[in-house]
């Protein structure tokens, strides 16, 4: 693949290059958003507000389907979530945004298409905006930043234009490790096409084909109901597991150790430690923990799919904890 290719991919036709903030984009200029015009990035984007209502009224829909359908669908449902939760869990997060282990190309395909199974944005994006967070958690900067309260973090952030210092502050990190993977790169390039599949055409015709399900109770309860649940696991984590829970590893971050979310996000609630130890491909003190996504990862290494991974030391995490941690445990 040519770097030139790779490159327009980042850009996308119309929208601003990485490497020049003075041109247009779709929505807006960069020095049109910097010269102050607040209304400008406080606008609302109608067309996200009323999408993700639809999705959540079919989501409440979805659930009076559940005790007239085929057991096996709600099973196949419950899959289809877990495989999507893998695709941002061991895939756009510990993998591609932070480099946390490497994983063979079979492994790398699975992943960025149980990405795309779970439709939140391209892993591209996804990485750049969450390493945004990670540099510049609870200011301007952050995409989802909590500091604006719980609804902000979880959805409102995608109702509205960024706030300038996101694009600014995030053009002067590097990523170019991430389109350098040709899965990466392939998956942003056909993003649509691949989501309509993975996330919509897949999840409905499984149980409509193999047991008879009808068209109906398959698409709302393993496509709108599954991904409506998955989006918001993955938004609690911006939300609630930085508003809620102890901070045993560093007292002075906002993010939290939330056991709902991690039971919820399999294994991506222990959200103090991460923010403290990102580079570690467990997000969490290893042991007696629940991290499925962890097991995962490991039973990848055990296939030979997985190395290099990376973890804090013991010592350093002690350490870290009796000079900043909150005292709990
Ligand atoms: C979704 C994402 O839901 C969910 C993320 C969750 C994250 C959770 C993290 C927690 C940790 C991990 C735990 C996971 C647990 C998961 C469990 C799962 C069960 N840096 O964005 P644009 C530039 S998506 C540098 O359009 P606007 C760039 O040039 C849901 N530059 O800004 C860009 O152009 P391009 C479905 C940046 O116009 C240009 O600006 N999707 C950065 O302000 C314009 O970017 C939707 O609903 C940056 N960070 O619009 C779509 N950002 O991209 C939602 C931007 O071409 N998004 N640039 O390079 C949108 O409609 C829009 O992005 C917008 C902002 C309206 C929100
Ligand atoms: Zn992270
Ligand atoms: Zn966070």
């Amino acid at each position: 693949m040519s770097n030139k290719g790779a490159k327009s991919l980042m850009n996308g036709e119309g929208k601003i290059p990485s490497c020049d903030g003075t041109e247009e984009s779709s929505s807006g200029s960069v020095a049109e958003r910097s010269e102050g015009k607040v209304g400008r990035r406080e606008e609302i984007v109608w067309r996200n507000v009323i999408l993700m209502t639809l999705l959540h009224v079919g989501a409440v829909y979805s659930l009076y389907l559940i005790p007239k359908a085929h057991l096996f669908t709600l099973i196949w449902a419950y899959l289809c979530f877990l495989v999507t939760a893998l695709g941002v869990t061991a895939g756009a997060h510990r993998l591609w945004s932070h480099r946390s282990y490497k994983a063979k190309l079979p492994l790398r395909i699975f992943l960025a298409l149980a990405n795309s199974m779970a439709f939140q944005n391209d892993i591209f994006e996804w990485a750049r905006d969450h390493r945004v967070h990670h540099k510049y958690s609870e200011t301007d900067a952050d995409p989802h930043n909590a500091q604006r309260g719980f609804f902000f973090a979880h959805i409102g952030w995608l109702f509205v234009r960024k706030h300038r210092d996101v694009i600014e502050k995030g053009r002067k990190l590097d990523f170019s490790d991430l389109l350098d993977d040709p899965v990466v790169w392939m998956q942003r390039k056909y993003y649509k096409s691949s989501v309509v599949l993975m996330c919509f055409v897949i999840p409905t015709l499984v149980p409509w084909y193999f047991w008879g399900e009808t068209l109906w109770n398959s698409y709302f309860l393993a496509s709108i109901l599954r991904y409506t649940i998955s989006l918001n696991v993955a938004w609690l984590v911006n939300s609630a597991a930085h508003m809620y829970g102890n901070r045993p590893y560093d007292k002075n971050i906002n993010p939290r150790q939330n056991a709902l979310v991690t039971i919820g996000a399999i294994g991506e609630g222990f959200h103090n430690y991460h923010h403290t130890f990102p580079f570690d491909y467990s997000a969490s003190e290893l042991g007696l923990k629940f991290n499925p996504t962890t097991w995962f990862i490991d039973f990848m290494f055990w296939l030979g799919l997985v190395t290099d991974r990376k973890q804090a030391p013991m010592e350093i995490i002690q350490a870290r904890k009796e000079r900043t941690g909150d005292g709990s445990s």
